[in-house]
């Protein structure tokens, strides 16, 4: 390596100059001390001397899949990804549609990781228990491309993922997944929009890394992301108000006319839980997707949705409710089971639990 006194004096000034310079006058050119997210793994991993980097590689296998999803997403008008599954391209090829591709390309990801035990995709019917050779301690649950109604008119979507830790001395069984949220060991998602973020919470807060794509690398841009505790924004799908329940009723109403002085709220709804959920996160309020008289478990799956974003709203300081008890405490019966969920900021979340509780003591 050559050393500082041998380079030309104008690559020494330029240099010294970057050196007395704060942080965020440094031009982009300069700036190597990027925290990736591998980086950002690898310091929490160093804090438990026991561990044997299994999770920091199951994590490197995950974020391939999403810079996979990612790039298969931005170029799918180009590349006519978008279409009906089984018909075929010009090159013959039979040509796959976004959210079946996904699927594969996590399926792929997470057996190669060689950390994987058993994998539960929106997908597929079944869950996925993995061969012994390439078997791990790992359970990974995942819905690969959630949204997908959205795939066609370029709205955001997302993959969305949850991880539990089993022991490795039993043959895997589906109660290794059918496990109450609260034993996750981390949870994320990874939104496809105007930007690709990656969601991390392994336990202890939670982190979102933008995908630079110049340097193909995930960059921590949201440290320690905290919702907050009051939010000005509720999220819901009313045109399903006609089927409602009163609690969720009463919570919308008092949204669009608060008696309090206070004032009204704003209705944003995507109708993509990963874009809907990061907005939430970020600003505030609540999203819901509640039971209705149609749907008495409400739309959204448990394992690989209400889990995943449950933990994550709580480890930023939020709560998360199924309309009885805490989300994260939910025991799932069935891999693909649903449940209603009310998530978001602590106080809007206290307020839905009050109203269900009051509307408990009239029966
Ligand atoms: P989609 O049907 O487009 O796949 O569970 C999937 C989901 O989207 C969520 O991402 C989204 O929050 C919800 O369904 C939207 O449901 P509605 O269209 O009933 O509002």
């Amino acid at each position: 390596m050559i050393s500082f006194d041998a380079l030309k004096t104008s690559d020494r000034r330029q240099i010294l100059k970057v050196k007395d310079k704060k942080d965020d006058e440094i031009p982009d050119a300069h700036r190597t001390d990027l925290m990736t997210i591998t980086r950002f793994v690898l310091n929490e991993q160093s804090k438990y001397p026991e561990s044997r980097g299994d999770f920091t590689i199951l994590l490197s296998h995950i974020v391939l899949g999403c810079k996979f999803v990612c790039s298969s997403v931005n170029k799918a008008g180009l590349a006519k990804l978008i279409g009906l599954a089984g018909e075929t391209n010009i090159q013959g090829e039979e040509q796959k549609k976004l959210d079946v591709l996904s699927n594969e390309v996590f399926i792929k990801a997470l057996v190669s990781s060689g950390r994987t035990r058993v994998l539960v995709s929106e997908e597929d019917e079944d869950a996925i228990f993995v061969e012994s050779s390439k078997r791990g301690r790992y359970c990974v649950v995942f819905d690969p491309l959630d949204g997908s109604s959205n795939i066609d008119c370029g709205v955001s979507i997302g993959t969305i993922f949850g991880i539990y830790m089993v022991k490795d001395d039993h043959e895997p069984t589906l109660d290794d997944v059918l496990q109450p949220g609260k034993q996750m060991v981390a949870a994320g998602y990874c939104m496809y929009g105007s930007s690709c973020t990656l969601v991390l919470s392994t336990g202890t807060g939670v982190n979102g890394f933008t995908l630079d794509p110049s340097l193909g690398e995930f960059i921590l841009t949201h440290p320690d992301i905290k919702i907050p505790k009051k939010g000005k924004i509720y999220s819901v799908n009313e045109g399903n108000a006609k089927n409602w329940d009163a609690p969720t009723a009463t919570y919308v109403e008092k949204c669009k006319f608060p008696k309090d002085g206070s004032s009204s709220k704003s209705l944003r709804y995507i109708g993509s839980m990963v874009a809907d959920v990061h907005r939430t996160l970020l600003y505030g309020g609540t999203f819901m997707y509640p039971a209705d008289k149609k749907n008495p478990n409400g739309k959204l799956r448990v394992l690989y949705e209400v889990f995943p974003m449950s933990f994550l709203i709580e480890k930023a300081g939020g709560q998360a409710f199924t309309g009885k008890q805490r989300a994260l405490d939910l025991v799932p019966t069935k891999i693909h089971e649903r449940s209603p969920v009310f998530l978001g900021s602590y106080d809007e979340i206290e307020e839905i639990k009050a109203l269900y509780a009051a509307e408990g003591q009239k029966k």
